[in-house]
């Protein structure tokens, strides 16, 4: 079973507002403010949520966001880090050897090749450490994932009427890693991501994520500050507007920029993306308190995200890998102290109802688990109970649900988690902890 890391985070509503932050119309998004100091406390907690993860060095736990989160953070793991991104380089290196000498036998060595956007994130990585891909390793990394982009270019079409065979996000990811090493992409390669923000109306609620814009206005940001296509210059700039109009069109009343979770990269986009005569910061802050009032209710237990969210707390978003400072001083992190508990509390038993309506014939079934379970540890006991059957991947952000009773899913199809009667989770099966009483569909959709 995953092991889940944040444990709820007791910081008192007052204390994390103590400087008066939650009132200042001041606070921009620019990278150039100073970090508050109720910020590094909170950067600290976090980033000793993330130690734990350092010491999971298999292959199919490595993560490559944790590390570049840690890097443009204001923390560090010390000789961990050092460690985390030599097995980074030996797994994917060798990734990339096996793919080079594979002569179209695919079941040697690893079984799952990197995909784009997790070679992409090995190249942040990389950046992030200061280093600049090249020599002939480097050169190889660099041509797959120019070779990525193209397949995805031909994929989406001339006419943009196909899809990427991966996502719009990872498409972003990749222009992003590639221009923070400098490393130039053809102008039709960026073209396909342009047009994809260009048509996004945001009054149409937009087809694109909020992180799947932010990501890609991240790209753009990059693009521009580092010339790489000076003949889509205007494009760029343009779609670097459309996407912040996105984006804080995609603010709740609480201040989230769409979701809790994809707060974190919208706010690395906006901190990117100050514009004469139009101020961010009291959006910015918004988002600040709203995400610092959700941390205050533990709610940020995937590491993914978090990876995500320690750079944006630190004024740093990823495009400032085209120049990182690997000597800025960053707090060391201490182990957390592990907490003892002299009683052994047996929760109580809670009830969760379990449906699977778009097979046939539907599947319904009420599972008791311990308060405090997992949707994973739900599904897990309806599997032992019989009748019920599912499957996953392991992915950057946990256990992805593939099959449900032996229905795996077809291309640019997954299985949505819902409350029901129709809320889609914003958390995984690993993350996610059902209440007493509470009903969750799996439901086949098309995305
Ligand atoms: C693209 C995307 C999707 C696509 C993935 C398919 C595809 N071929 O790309 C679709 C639309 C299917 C999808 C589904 C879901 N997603 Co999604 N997704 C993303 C997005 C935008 C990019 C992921 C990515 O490519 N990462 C880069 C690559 C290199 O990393 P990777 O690990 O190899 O990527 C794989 C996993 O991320 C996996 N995946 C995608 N979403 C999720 C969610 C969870 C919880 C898990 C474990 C895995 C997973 O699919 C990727 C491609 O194989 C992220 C945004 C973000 N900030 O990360 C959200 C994001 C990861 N998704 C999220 C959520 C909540 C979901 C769902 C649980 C929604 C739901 N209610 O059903 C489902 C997953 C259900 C399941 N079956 O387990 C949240 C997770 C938040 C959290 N607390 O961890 C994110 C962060 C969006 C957000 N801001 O809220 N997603």
């Amino acid at each position: 079973m995953e092991t889940k890391i944040g444990s709820k985070i007791n910081f008192p509503i007052q204390y994390l507002f103590a400087d008066g932050l939650a009132l200042s119309p001041h606070l921009s998004c620019s990278p150039l403010e100073e970090l508050p100091a109720v910020d590094s406390k909170l950067v600290e907690m976090l980033g000793q949520d993330l130690l734990p993860w350092m010491d999971r060095l298999s292959p199919e736990e490595l993560n490559p966001s944790i590390y570049v989160g840690l890097r443009l953070s204001s923390v560090q793991a010390e000789t961990k880090e050092a460690l985390y991104l030599h097995n980074l380089k030996l797994y994917y290196q060798q990734c990339l050897l096996e793919a080079g000498s594979s002569d179209g036998d695919e079941d040697r060595g690893f079984q799952v090749k990197p995909s784009m956007g997790q070679l992409a994130l090995y190249l942040l990585a990389l950046r992030a450490n200061c280093e600049i891909v090249g020599g002939r390793k480097g050169d190889r990394l660099v041509s797959q994932l120019k070779r990525f982009l193209e397949d995805e270019k031909l994929a989406i079409g001339h006419n943009h009427k196909g899809h990427p065979h991966t996502s719009y996000y990872q498409y972003g990811l990749a222009v992003l890693a590639l221009c923070v090493h400098q490393k130039r992409l053809h102008d039709s390669v960026v073209g396909q991501l342009l047009h994809a923000v260009e048509q996004d109306s945001p009054l149409d609620q937009g087809h694109l994520s909020v992180d799947t814009a932010a990501m890609a206005g991240l790209a753009f940001t990059c693009l521009k500050r580092s010339h790489l296509n000076p003949k889509q210059r205007e494009r760029i700039i343009l779609a670097i507007g459309m996407v912040r109009e996105r984006v804080l069109q995609a603010q709740t009343p609480e201040g989230h920029f769409g979701s809790i979770y994809s707060t974190p990269l919208a706010l690395q986009f906006l901190m990117t993306s100050s514009v004469p005569g139009v101020r961010l910061g009291a959006v910015c802050h918004k988002a600040k308190a709203a995400l610092l009032a959700s941390l205050q209710d533990g709610a940020f237990p995937n590491t993914l995200v978090l990876s995500q969210l320690l750079p944006a707390l630190n004024h740093k978003s990823y495009v400032d890998l085209l120049a990182p400072d690997c000597l800025a001083p960053r707090a060391a992190l201490l182990e957390p102290a592990t907490e003892t508990t002299s009683e052994i509390q047996v929760p109580e038993p809670i009830r969760v109802l379990l449906r699977v309506p778009s097979l046939l014939p539907p599947y319904q079934h009420s599972v008791s688990v311990p308060a405090g379970s997992s949707l994973e540890d739900v599904l897990k006991k309806a599997r032992e109970l019989g009748g019920f059957t599912y499957g996953t991947r392991a992915s950057l952000s946990g256990p992805y649900l593939t099959s449900v009773m032996g229905k795996e899913v077809g291309e640019r199809e997954f299985w949505q988690i819902v409350q029901a009667p129709d809320t889609p989770l914003l958390q995984g099966i690993a993350d996610y902890r059902p209440r007493d009483g509470e009903t969750i569909e799996l439901r086949l959709v098309s995305w």
